[in-house]
Parts: structure tokens; sequence; C-alpha cells
């Protein structure tokens, strides 16, 4: 690691704030150079935070941290505020089990004022801390930090709607480096941009200063500003329409402009609204060129810069963007949509080859699903790509406005089960519990790629709501076949039978494998020697398989990577209850809590949700110490 001398120094905000002002751009420059080789060596998420520092180190100059809050939005480029505020060491296990988390946590920091992960509720959540600070009489301020990506969310302009009549002493500000992960879109992105380039400057700035002569602190607020910030103050017209005071644009790459604008907005009351501009990856000329590549990165060396190359397996991601276009080619109705994750969903190649039938609706899922509604009213065939923790956004949508009304709207859901490094505000644990209980929803999990595009191709020919859920990585690489073939709905298959004779029965033990556990089930039954069906469908659940395997078998044991409650498990209990059916049922799937950050495969293990775990468990249930 380069030497750091300066940052050294710095444990905590308290010593930031001793600094002399001059000495803060080494400081930044440090920061910048340890963030670089830390996260090259433990993967992460780097353009953002290359593009945050100055930013941080201003906040925590100029605020008292952690009296004073800080709620970061989506808290990916909070790396610097983790530095500053004592949590340098422990960036060398950054988002690694038991390390620090990749995201702003309660109880990581007294200085993470907010647990966040998913974006666009940081002015909610600091508003709520405003207002709760003015009923009880404590002076704090607080800032929200969010990006223009973020701020394109209808949660964030439920806030901002909320916070102008409110009239707490919230900052608000808007960290715009003209980036989402991919490029933006939408219209205020565009909105943004002209408050940027200047062209509506000119105009604004007349109307805002007949504003600022009749109020005579503002007044003289802009004129100080303007001496430190090179006269960069004009009233954004959307924002002062939400009843904040805008101020901006201002380089937030520049300590001197920073810091005298926000030691000024530390002193005015009411909402306050500072558009600071940045650069993604700043200072890391790779990055700079390809801020998307660097959004989030594995490990790599600095020098070089990343490598990209084919893995050598497909992920569940690649199959379903292959899936995509191929199925686009064949009928004409499909509509491909994401909510903001172009690359992560996969469809890069389907949005360069269809552009008229790509949506990237901005981080806006709840929208995305009333969108698809829509389109399938009018015959078209929308498939959602989303991740499981996102759709959690877009759950009444969901019900009320696609499954109610029984419409053809496909989501193909990524990240189903534990994900690893982002942890548990990424874990998609929870899908096919609140899927499961909608009524006319088709819900599937495949075990591998191929049966993942039959299952694509099963949803997309489904005259209803639909869902596959695949998880994060590749599966055990078999290859796909070219065609696109459906399967029978509501029908799983036996993948194993058990060798025991009949004279043997009360020994026998069947796994109803969901999804991702059909490859650590058929290893497990290799010792168990036990039958293993593939489920395929956790909606409509094959009741005919389950019965016949509870006739058949002393044991059933449901194996899924989702929460055990109300998860396929509850379902096969349900399933057996309404039958009356009284062989036991063993569930295993994630516990009622949630997975922290780690190395996913390693913590399917320690749930018990390996070969070697699901063997245990079986044993321990049928009494067997060997
Ligand atoms: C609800 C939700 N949807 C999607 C994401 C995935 N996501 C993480 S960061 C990001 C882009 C955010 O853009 P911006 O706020 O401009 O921050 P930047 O990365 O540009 O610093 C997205 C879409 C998320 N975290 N939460």
């Amino acid at each position: 690691m380069s030497d750091t001398p300066l940052l050294d120094s710095i444990d905590f905000p308290a010593t930031l704030r001793r600094l002399e002002r001059k000495d803060l751009a080494q400081l930044a420059d440090e920061l910048r150079t340890f963030l670089l080789e830390s996260v090259a060596k433990t993967g992460g998420h780097l353009s953002s935070n290359l593009g945050t520092i100055e930013l941080t180190i201003a906040l925590h100059y100029v605020f008292d941290t952690p009296h004073d809050r800080l709620v970061w939005d989506v808290g990916h480029q909070t790396y610097a505020h983790k530095v500053l505020t004592g949590r340098r060491a422990g960036m060398a296990h950054l988002r690694m089990q038991d390390g620090v988390s990749g995201f702003p946590r309660r109880s990581e920091s007294e200085y993470d004022t907010f647990g966040v992960g998913h974006s666009s509720t940081s002015i909610s959540a600091a508003l709520g801390m405003a207002v709760a600070a003015r009923n009880k009489g404590e002076g704090r301020r607080v800032v929200a930090i969010i990006g223009d990506g973020a701020m394109s969310a209808g949660e964030a302009f439920e806030a901002l709607n909320n916070a102008g009549v409110i009239d707490a002493n919230l900052l608000v500000i808007l960290n715009d480096n003209d980036m989402s992960i991919s490029p933006p879109v939408g219209a205020l992105n565009k909105y943004l941009a002209r408050l940027f380039s200047g062209r509506s400057f000119n105009a604004a700035r007349k109307a805002g200063e007949k504003v600022l002569s009749k109020m005579p602190s503002m007044l003289e607020f802009a004129k100080r500003a303007e001496e430190h910030v090179k006269g960069m103050i004009v009233p954004g017209t959307l924002f002062e329409e939400f009843g904040f005071n805008y101020i901006g644009p201002i380089n937030g790459h520049d300590l001197d402009s920073l810091i005298p604008t926000l030691e000024n907005l530390k002193l005015l009351d009411g909402p306050q609204f500072l558009h600071v501009i940045t650069r993604k990856g700043q200072g890391y000329k790779l990055a700079e060129s390809d801020p998307v590549l660097y959004h989030g990165v594995s490990k790599f060396d600095t020098n070089g810069g990343i490598k990209t190359g084919a893995t050598a397996k497909l992920t569940y991601m690649q199959v379903f963007g292959d899936w995509l276009c191929d199925m686009a080619a064949q009928d004409s109705r499909l509509v491909g949509i994401t909510p903001a994750m172009r690359e992560g969903s996969g469809m890069v190649r389907f949005a360069q080859e269809y552009p008229g039938r790509f949506h990237d609706v901005g981080i806006a899922e709840q929208h995305a699903m009333t969108f698809a509604a829509g389109l399938a009213c009018e015959g078209l065939r929308p498939v959602l790509a989303i991740y499981s923790t996102f759709l959690q956004r877009a759950y009444d949508q969901l019900i009320h406005d696609v499954a109610l009304q029984n419409l053809p709207v496909m989501l193909a859901i990524d990240r189903a089960g534990l994900v690893g490094a982002d942890g548990a505000t990424h874990n998609g644990a929870f899908d096919l519990s609140y899927l499961t209980c909608v009524p006319n929803m088709l819900v599937m999990a495949p075990g591998d790629e191929n049966e993942c595009r039959k299952m694509l191709t099963t949803a997309f020919s489904h005259d209803g709501p639909s869902a596959v859920r695949y998880p994060r990585g590749s599966g055990p690489g078999v290859p796909l076949d070219a065609v696109l073939d459906t399967l029978p709905i509501g029908k799983g298959e036996i993948r194993r039978q058990s060798g025991c004779g009949s004279d043997n029965a009360s020994r026998r033990v069947a796994l109803l494998a969901f999804g991702s556990m059909l490859t650590p089930a058929l290893a497990a039954a290799e010792q168990l020697d036990a039958t293993v069906a593939n489920m395929r469908f956790v909606k409509p659940l094959d009741r005919e398989l389950v019965a016949s395997l509870a006739r058949d078998h002393a044991l059933l044991v449901s194996i899924e990577e989702n929460t055990l409650v109300g998860g396929a498990g509850a379902e096969v209990a349900r399933c057996l209850a309404e039958q009356g059916v009284t062989t036991p049922l063993l569930r295993l799937g994630l516990p009622d809590r949630f997975t922290d950050h780690g190395d996913s495969v390693a913590l399917l293990a320690q749930l018990g949700l390996d070969a070697p775990g699901i063997v245990a468990s079986v044993r321990k249930a049928l009494g067997d110490n060997s």
C-alpha cells in the first residue's frame, strides 16, 4: 500500500476537523489512493466511492458528526465515510463475513445513521430525523446525500414533496455525476443536465436575484457563497417549487467550493438543496472512462485494470439475457423492462439489438411493474427483469395491477437466494414467500441453466402473471438447448430414486428440491440413498408428486434457498395437511433472521444448505448418529 501519512493521523472526524483547510486536498489525495488500492484487493463498489471523496471530507469537516446526521442514499458510496469514521483497518475485510459491510449499518457505527442498500430512502429518513430533532429541541443538522440516479425514484420525490411543507432543517445534497449504474435515463436527468450546462442559468439567476433581494439574509448568503463558489447560485425551478432553497451547481471535487458553501448552508434554517457535480471514478483514469465497468468490481490489478473475458460457466443472468434475445426474435410482442439494471440483469445485448423494445425506466420498480401491466393490457408481452429484493418495492403493483387483473406480465427474478458480499439488504430470501401467496401467480425455480431457459419460455407463454426466480452466479453447467421449449405447468420430476427395498421402507427419504438446492440435494442423496424430486414449481405445487412421495417414503425433506417462513416448504406442509397426510416433513431453508454479507458458498454451508448439511440434518431427523 502507498504511504498515506496525513490519512494515518486521522482516526475519527473530530481529528479531521482539527486539520487546517489547506491540508484537506492532500487528505483527499491520500484517501483516494488508499481506497483504490484497498478496493482493488477486496472488490466492492469503486467508481461511486472515488467520486465522493471530497464531498465526504467536506461534510465531516463542516458538520459536527455524529451529532449532526449524515444520511447516505444507497450507501454504496460510503467507503471514504467508513475510513474517516474509525473503520479504516476494517476495509481489508470489506464485505467479507464478520467484516465491514459494503453499506452503512446502524449496528456498525454511530456515524451510520441509517441502514441502507436499496436506493432513494435518504430524504425520507433524513426528514424523519430532522422532525425528531425539532420536536425534541435538539439543534442538530440533518443532511441527506443522494445521487442523480437515486433521485429518479418516486420515494425521493414523495419525500421532497413532504419536506417542503414540513419546513424542517434539512439539507439535501444532490450528488450529480450524470450516471446511475448505467447512463442515466429520464426527464429528470435531462433537466439536471440543463441546470448544469447553464442554459437555464441566466434566466433562473435573474428570477433568483429578485427573490433574494426581498430576503436580505439570503441575499447576504448568496453574496458570501458567490465569493467562494465563484457565482454559482441559482434557484432551481423544480426544487424551489418543492419549497427548497436551491443552491448550485457547484464542483464537488473542489474543497474550496464545497466547504464555504456547506458552512453557509449550515447556518440556514428550513429545507435547503445543494446541487453538487462530481465525476464517477474521479482520479482513476480507467474508472473515469468506464464508470459502468468499475461500478462494482472484483479484485483487480490497479495498473492493468479490470480484464474482461469470457468466464468458464454461463451465469443465470447470461442465460436470461440470451433467452430474451432468442424469444424477442420469435415473438414481436416481447418488451423488456429493467429498473436501472441493464448490465446487472444481462440486458445489454437485448438493448442493442432491440432498442425500441427495451425500456430502462430508472430506479422505479413500482412504475416498472405498472408500466408492464399497461403493456400487457394492450396485448404486448412484457418481461420485467428485476432482482428479488428490488421486487419487494413493487409488491402492491404486482398484486393490485398485475395479479388481480391476471395480466401476462413475466418476472425474471435474479439474485434469488443469498447474494454474498452485498449482504442482508440484497439477499433474495423472501420472494417465494411473498409470491406464492398471491393468487394467479405461476412461480418457478430452475435447478439448472437449461431448465431456467425452459422455465423462461414457459412463463412467457403463460396467459397470466408468472415468475422465474434464479440465483446470482452460475449453476451446475448444464448446456442449453437451442430451441425454446416449455415445461408442463405444475409438474415436478423424479431425478433419483431411492434404492432401498420395500423391506426398508421405514428408512426411505425423499428430498424435495426447489431451484438452486437441486445440486446439493442430488449430492446428498448419494450418501443417503434418497429419492430426489426436482419440484420445479412452487406454485402450482405438484400435489400429486408430493402425495406419492409421501406414500412411499418415511421422511420428506423440502429444501429451498428462501426463508422457511411461508416458502416452498411451507407450501409442501400445507399440501400434506390439506390431504391429511401424516408423513413427517423436515423443512430446510433460510432461517427466520437476516443473513449478513460473506461468501455465499460458505454461508450456505453454515446454514446447512450444502450437501453435507443436508445429510447431517436428515440423519438427525432419522435419529441416526452414524
Ligand atoms: C431500489 C433499488 N434499485 C436498484 C438498486 C441498484 N443500484 C445501486 S446503485 C444504483 C445507481 C445509483 O445511481 P446514483 O444514485 O446516481 O449513484 P452513483 O452510483 O451514480 O454514485 C442502482 C441502480 C438499488 N440499490 N436499490
